[in-house]
């Protein structure tokens, strides 16, 4: 093993210091995103990088790190992107695919954690938990009542997107009592819920219309403006998924003018900027983007990308390839 010479690896985005040091020895890692000048620290490395390891929870408003064509151009041995999350809109997976670059991402490792963070933000929501610790906090129990909240007892929680996670949401609704309808683009004969052929048919049939699709253009704004009137004024909206999922500035008009009653976001537009009405609006909940971010959940996320990097070092099968790229080997590897 001393022998072998170090893999080039690109990382575009700053990681976990688990995988930065698992790596270290058998890659050598170029962090684009502490070079003074990225477009030289590419051209001095960019024809010797064969892999990419990146992910999206770590990017900043500096840092804003998208694996996209003209990247990938710039790297013509590139063989794999590991991404740290099992969301990789960050990445041009048609891309990747169209150059014979497997794309890995983190599924199931994440998907009760997940689905963990989303039921703590229905029930925090529909309850109003945030908002009556911050009032108790201030001193206001010696000297009133805090009104009394909505309630999660005989509403129908309405999922968009039942895939692994949705699907993870929709079994804690069950254990809650609590009646589960869906979204997909097709009915999934195996999901013992009613389907809605369409986001604005689920809105107007659910109380709580909960986000749990994939990011990326297919889904941008997906719930818009006709989508959250449909959700009607005791509706609650809550997003795990993606900030693009949901037209924010509409979300905002339809919080102000009560349209909706209330809101549950983890992501956000434009990480980590937060609308500032957004911020001012005390009976929405608002969390930083922490839906897998449990120091477990994490480190599990992190040993999938590592193990996933080495796989592909050692030519063993890739362990968990996204949908746009299925290759267990890559095309270029198993030439
Ligand atoms: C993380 C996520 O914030 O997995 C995802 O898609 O959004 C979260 O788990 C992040 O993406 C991990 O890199």
């Amino acid at each position: 093993m001393a022998n072998i010479e170090p893999i080039d690896l690109l990382m575009p985005a700053p990681l976990p210091r688990l995988i930065q040091e698992a790596l270290e020895g058998r890659f050598r890692i170029h962090r684009l995103y502490a070079a003074a000048d990225q477009d030289a620290l590419l051209t001095q490395v960019g024809a010797r990088v064969r892999a990419i390891a990146t992910g999206v929870p770590v990017l900043t408003e500096d840092v804003k790190a998208p694996v996209d064509g003209a990247l990938m151009a710039r790297l013509p041995q590139l063989e794999i992107v590991a991404n740290l999350g099992v969301g990789y809109d960050n990445i041009d997976a048609q891309a990747a695919c169209a150059r014979g670059v497997i794309v890995t991402n983190t599924p199931d490792v994440l998907t009760e954690e997940t689905a963990d963070t989303a039921f703590g933000l229905i029930l925090n929501a529909v309850r109003q938990l945030s908002r009556a610790e911050r009032w108790l906090r201030a001193g206001h129990w010696r000297t009133g009542q805090f009104p009394a909240s909505a309630s999660l007892r005989g509403r129908t929680i309405g999922i968009l997107g039942l895939g692994r996670i949705g699907k993870a949401i929709a079994r804690r609704a069950e254990a809650f009592g609590v009646r589960v309808i869906y979204h997909n683009r097709k009915p999934d004969p195996a999901a013992p819920y009613e389907w809605r052929d369409s986001p604005v048919a689920l809105a107007a049939d659910c109380d709580i219309l909960v986000v749990a699709t994939p990011g990326g253009a297919q889904t941008r704004h997906i719930v818009d403006a006709q989508v959250l009137d449909a959700l009607g004024p005791d509706g609650v909206f809550i997003n795990i998924a993606r900030g693009s999922t949901v037209d924010e500035k509409a979300l905002v008009t339809a919080l102000r003018e009560r349209r909706i009653l209330t809101a549950g976001l983890d992501v956000f537009a434009d990480e980590p900027n937060v609308p500032e009405e957004l911020i001012a609006m005390e009976h929405v909940v608002l969390l930083p983007h922490v839906g897998s971010a449990s120091q477990p959940t994490r480190d599990a996320m992190c040993q999938l990308v590592i193990d996933n990097l080495f796989a592909w070092a050692d030519g063993r099968e890739i362990l968990t390839p996204v949908a746009e790229t299925p290759w267990k080997l890559p095309p270029k590897q198993a030439q």
